[in-house]
């Protein structure tokens, strides 16, 4: 039922349970010169291309492919809708390849059919910094589906990968494939509940008017924390700091240096918010806060043609209550438009969600490892990766 990725280096559910198997890698690295040197093969009519993304016209290429055939919802009624500016921010980090950004462009036309992508990050597994590629925007145009296509796509990334000398990848994806790290419940918190009910991302509750749902929502205008302000460059070290003592708890969680910090945490407009205290008598960096901005095309409504959603990214608390950082993220996130404030019930989350009125969604994430075995399934409580 899964003849791709039962041929490939990844837990498999025969396997699930198996205390004999071994964590960590599934098949060890080979030598370069034993990678394969030429692209795999495509159906004839189509070509390989790699997409430079700090060229403009690449960029929308990629962006306008993604906007009519990424992802959707179950019942099709919102499609992700990142922007160019963020796509430029999510694939070009710190030591990023050119080559990882793998486009696919039917030959008489060259127009862009397909796409795929990895960008490199340290990831830590119990007490194991690995060298991964975390994949993502893996999109085949909808004309084109079902014809064995992602396959393809996904072993010339992973042969593109390898030529640099990196053997394992972590992957999210909103269905079920060998075999889930963990799972997580994606939760929601209303912003403009309004909105929201008009476009059918919500609904009325039961016994609930529409003036008592916006009262229930309602938030102040301005954050409770003193010191609660923007994250600028001057606290990179200090951010970094707080970060990697929070993350050193979790599973598997990032090995952020200060270099990935400034590129995925200093906010850039539009594309990532982060928000720290300052203690006011001592300046001391306490706590922090973030969110990405991912908005999501309505489909099919008249009054409305975008959701404007913001995603929980990295939190720590070590002075403010998390419930009370959170409630100023809900409030700023707020003040900046957002629709809606989604999470996900991965590290601390669980400890906010309901008490902030987040209610769960009708979808789920499933986190994955290419080569490299866990024992057990994780608790998402016990994952410390936000992957974009
Ligand atoms: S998840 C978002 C994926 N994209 C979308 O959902 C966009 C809308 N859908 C599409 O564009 C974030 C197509 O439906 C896609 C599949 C392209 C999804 N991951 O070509 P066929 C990511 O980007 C398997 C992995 O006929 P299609 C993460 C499926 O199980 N595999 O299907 C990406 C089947 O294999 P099986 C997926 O519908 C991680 C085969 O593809 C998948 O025309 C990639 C069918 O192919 C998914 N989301 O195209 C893995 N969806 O064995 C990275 C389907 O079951 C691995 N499939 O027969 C690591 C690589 C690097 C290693 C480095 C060491
Ligand atoms: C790779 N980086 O299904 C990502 N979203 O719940 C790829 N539901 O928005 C994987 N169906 O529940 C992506 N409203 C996997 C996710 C794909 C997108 C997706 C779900 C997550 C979602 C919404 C809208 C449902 C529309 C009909 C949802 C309910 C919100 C409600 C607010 C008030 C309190 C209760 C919940």
């Amino acid at each position: 039922t899964h003849k791709f990725w039962e041929s490939q280096p990844v837990g498999q559910f025969k396997d699930i349970g198996d205390s004999n198997l071994p964590e960590g890698p599934i098949e060890p690295p080979t030598l370069l010169s034993e990678v394969k040197q030429e692209p795999y093969n495509l159906p004839s009519q189509y070509e390989w291309t790699t997409c430079d993304m700090e060229s403009d016209e690449t960029c929308r290429e990629v962006y306008d492919l993604l906007k009519c055939n990424y992802v959707e919802d179950d019942e099709n009624m919102f499609r992700f809708n990142y922007s160019q500016e963020f796509l430029t921010w999510a694939l070009r980090p710190p030591g990023y390849y050119r080559s990882w950004h793998i486009g696919v462009r039917a030959k008489s036309s060259k127009k862009l059919v397909a796409f795929i992508t990895g960008v490199p990050a340290r990831i830590r597994v119990r007490d194991e910094v690995v060298k991964m590629a975390e994949i993502n925007f893996l999109c085949v145009h909808k004309k084109l589906r079902s014809k064995r296509l992602a396959p393809v796509m996904i072993k010339e990334v992973t042969r593109r990968v390898h030529l640099e000398n990196i053997w394992q990848a972590a992957y999210t994806a909103g269905v079920v494939l060998p075999t889930p790290i963990t799972t997580c419940q994606y939760w929601h918190r209303s912003l403009n509940p309004k909105k929201l009910i008009d476009v059918g991302f919500s609904r009325l509750g039961a016994r609930m008017t529409m003036s008592r749902t916006i009262k229930l929502y309602k938030l102040p205008d301005s954050p409770a924390t003193p010191g609660f302000r923007n994250m600028e460059l001057r606290d990179v070290p200090a951010v970094t700091r707080l970060l990697r003592n929070y993350l050193s708890q979790f599973v598997v969680a990032p090995d952020f240096d200060e270099n990935d910090v400034e590129h995925w945490l200093l906010p850039t407009e539009n594309v990532v918010d982060s928000y720290l205290v300052e203690s006011p008598e001592t300046h001391e960096i306490t706590d922090f806060c973030s969110f990405y901005t991912l908005p999501s095309s309505i489909l099919g409504n008249q009054n409305h043609s975008t959701l404007k959603a913001a995603y929980s990214y990295y939190n720590v608390s070590t002075k403010t209550p998390l419930l009370q950082l959170m409630n100023d993220a809900l409030i700023v996130a707020k003040q900046k438009d957002f629709d809606v404030f989604n999470a996900l019930d991965v590290m601390h989350n669980e400890s906010f969600l309901k008490e902030l009125k987040f209610g769960p969604g009708d979808g789920q994430l499933h986190y994955y490892l290419y080569n490299y075995r866990i024992r057990h399934a994780l608790r998402p409580s016990e994952l410390g990766l936000v992957l974009l």
